[in-house]
């Protein structure tokens, strides 16, 4: 990207020691929730509890490719229950094309026909999870702002990984035991999909690692290939001293629930201890877009804000999520439709820069920064209906200058502009 290396001044390049310290930061995360768990126990002393969702993604949901019936159910359930853990973890189901699982890749063979495979008994599959689809993502409704920290599982061609922290041989850690234990956690609650495969081979593994581990009922669901196999899995479980609790339980005891104290049709207003913050009503997050045309121009929207009563000039942005059959979209489809809808231009590259908190102590809403590239315009722009953009075209060699100026009539500038140019003048 030769245009951005203009912004590459010396004193960009005193930020790189900094970026370094930040990826490094994100490795002292769970020393971080262990501290904070520490601090959070001492007036109670309680084991500190973490929930483990396990591989709730698209193709185990109905209409997926191994769908699990009313897999779709839990997620509300799963969204509310999040709340009560200072720890969230996920799984996913995360194969290769060819791997030896999918009866698919081994000719001759059918679905759900037992083989062996290097030495172990296997079940194949139908082709699902596999890495980069749209059946591996996790589902569009699921909440993930919580979640600290996903483990791919499945990996390796060569052998199947039911449970979220060994594989199927219990030769390899996915290091979620570790990562656990070196949170300060004694104590986990598993759900997910699916109930008879790999929401119990994970919690027999955390039970067998130490864990006191419970099994969440009605957070999960079952493929069932025979009738009675979620009560066979929850009787094997059972015998190995993991209980089966309902969401409800949990809940109950929650120290702090967060209570709503008014639902609006955008947004609600909580109160979770002494803190007041927004949530967003039937929206998952937001994109942001830093967009550069071939002609090395930044594509900046101005319009009037309501609630700072000025007009502002930001990035390119939207709710994902937010509008009638529009919440299965993937996040890189909503930067580029919002990205058409507000500036006329389609991209052919939506790349993630960062993403995080859009403004930590007001909301839960995070945002995901993405570098637009390959523009074309396509359309006029501009918004829908009621809303009034301005769509600016802006050399980014002038950039500076021109926010400059801009700001000295009055109009506000968003720091997120900045964080966008910053972010990609890295190149990364
Ligand atoms: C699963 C079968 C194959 C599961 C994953 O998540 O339960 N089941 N791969
Ligand atoms: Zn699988």
């Amino acid at each position: 990207m030769p245009a951005v290396e203009i912004l590459r001044l010396d004193r960009l390049g005193r930020f790189d020691s900094i970026i370094a310290d930040m990826s490094e930061g994100k490795n002292r995360l769970a020393d971080g929730v262990a501290e904070a768990n520490r601090g959070s126990g001492s007036s109670k002393r309680q084991m500190m509890k973490a929930l483990i969702l396990v591989d709730i993604q698209n193709d185990f949901l109905p209409g997926g490719a191994l769908a699990v019936p009313d897999g779709d159910v839990i997620i509300p359930v799963v969204n509310r229950l999040q709340a009560a853990f200072s720890l969230v973890a996920a799984t996913r189901d995360w194969h290769p094309a060819d791997h030896g699982s999918f009866a698919a890749n081994h000719p001759g063979k059918k679905v759900f026909e037992q083989i062996d495979l290097n030495g172990l008994p296997q079940m194949l599959w139908p082709v699902h999870c596999v890495q980069g689809t749209f059946g591996a993502e996790f589902a569009p409704a699921l909440r993930r702002e919580r979640i600290a920290r996903i483990f791919p599982k499945g990996t390796d061609a060569a052998i199947d990984s039911y449970s979220g922290l060994f594989d199927n041989g219990h030769r390899k850690s996915t290091g979620l035991g570790e990562w656990l234990k070196a949170s300060g956690i004694q104590e986990v609650f598993v759900c997910g999909l699916a109930t008879d495969y790999c929401v119990k081979f994970t919690a027999l593994d955390a039970a067998q690692l130490g864990f006191k581990t419970h099994f969440v009922e009605d957070a999960s669901r079952g493929v069932n290939l025979q009738p009675d196999d979620v009560e066979k899995a929850i009787a094997e479980m059972n015998r190995a001293g993991i209980k089966a609790v309902q969401s409800a339980d949990i809940l109950k005891q929650q120290m702090n629930p967060p209570a709503t104290l008014h639902t609006g049709r955008f947004l609600a207003l909580i109160k979770e201890g002494h803190w007041e913050y927004v949530d967003r009503v039937n929206a998952t997050g937001a994109a942001l877009i830093f967009a550069l045309t071939a002609e090395q121009k930044v594509l900046l929207v101005e319009q009037y804000r309501i609630p700072v009563h000025a007009r502002t000039v930001e990035l390119p942005a939207g709710i994902i999520g937010d509008e009638p059959g529009n919440s299965k979209e993937s996040q890189a489809e909503a930067a580029r439709r919002e990205l058409l809808e507000e500036t006329g231009y389609s991209a052919e590259t939506m790349a993630v820069l960062t993403t995080g908190p859009a403004c930590s102590g007001i909301t839960s809403e995070r945002v995901t920064l993405f570098h637009a590239s390959g523009l074309r315009r396509t359309g006029k722009g501009g918004g829908v209906a009621h809303e009034d953009i301005t769509v600016h075209e802006v050399p980014l060699a002038e950039i500076m200058p021109w926010l400059e100026a801009k700001a000295k009539t009055g109009v506000l500038i968003d720091p997120k502009v900045y964080a966008g140019l910053f972010l990609a003048a890295q190149g990364k």
